[in-house]
């Protein structure tokens, strides 16, 4: 049996919202008997603000936090520590006060999530339409590239990917999206997995993942623009 790896935020729902009800017919029924999983950089917490129950129910994992914290059927199985460096947050504070964007900023701008950190220079408690201004900003001035980059080059021992739209992920080295492909491998030696994701390119936060998963063999990975690209590829190629 195959199994179905999923990003959450551009591939299954628009980022940070909800599943839209014509998705979620077209899912639930499609998922019947399948073995599908979510891997995504939210946490719980907002995959239950993006997921009706019946939808979280159909996978058989939820993986969050690039894959440190593992929900399976509304029980929580496990998550993995993480204290980031002191220097690394103090690098994060100086870029929060030196950006060069121009509009109102917002708290919840280091989010600590299990075994990871979410830094957004806007702030995480902005209104939508503000993430919005900050997504067209940024894809004109390249600041998360920028600090992506910059903190790649100081801190080796961590991995920083670029997810959604107004944030970066960083985990310890090792402990990003790709740690659920050697999970799965290891429970399903021979299964085919095929993953989809938006952001599956370098630099991308599924760009590990995908990597892993064809590294493991008898793979394939879907990169897509939108719940209805993954839509198309599963009502035309889906099993
Ligand atoms: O799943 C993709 C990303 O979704 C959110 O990103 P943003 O708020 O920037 O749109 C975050 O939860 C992020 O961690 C996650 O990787």
């Amino acid at each position: 049996m195959t199994l179905f790896l999923f990003d959450l935020d551009g591939t299954l729902t628009p980022p940070r919202l909800k599943m839209t009800k014509e998705f979620e017919d077209f899912f639930v029924s499609w998922a019947k008997n399948k073995k599908s999983f979510i891997v995504t950089g939210s946490d719980f917490k907002k995959v239950t603000e993006q997921l009706s129950l019946e939808v979280m129910n159909v996978f058989e994992g939820i993986y969050c936090s690039m894959g440190n914290v593992l929900w399976q059927k509304g029980r929580f199985v496990y998550k993995n520590e993480f204290k980031a460096d002191e220097k690394l947050l103090k690098m994060l504070e100086n870029y929060r006060a030196s950006t060069s964007y121009p509009y109102q900023l917002f708290d919840n701008y280091i989010e600590k999530r299990d075994g990871m950190i979410n830094f957004s220079v806007l702030g995480r408690d902005c209104p939508y339409e503000e993430r919005i201004k900050y997504f067209e900003f940024d894809k004109e001035h390249c600041e998360r590239e920028k600090i992506k980059n910059e903190l790649s080059e100081t801190f080796k021992e961590y991995d920083i990917s670029i997810g959604g739209m107004i944030s970066m992920d960083i985990t310890p080295k090792g402990y990003g999206k790709e740690q659920v492909a050697e999970k799965l491998r290891a429970k399903f030696p021979a299964e085919k997995i095929i993953f989809f994701g938006d952001k599956t390119f370098e630099g991308g936060n599924d760009y590990t993942l995908a990597q892993a998963v064809l590294k493991s063999g008898n793979s394939s990975v879907v990169q897509v623009s939108g719940p209805d690209v993954t839509k198309e590829f599963l009502l035309t190629n889906g099993d």
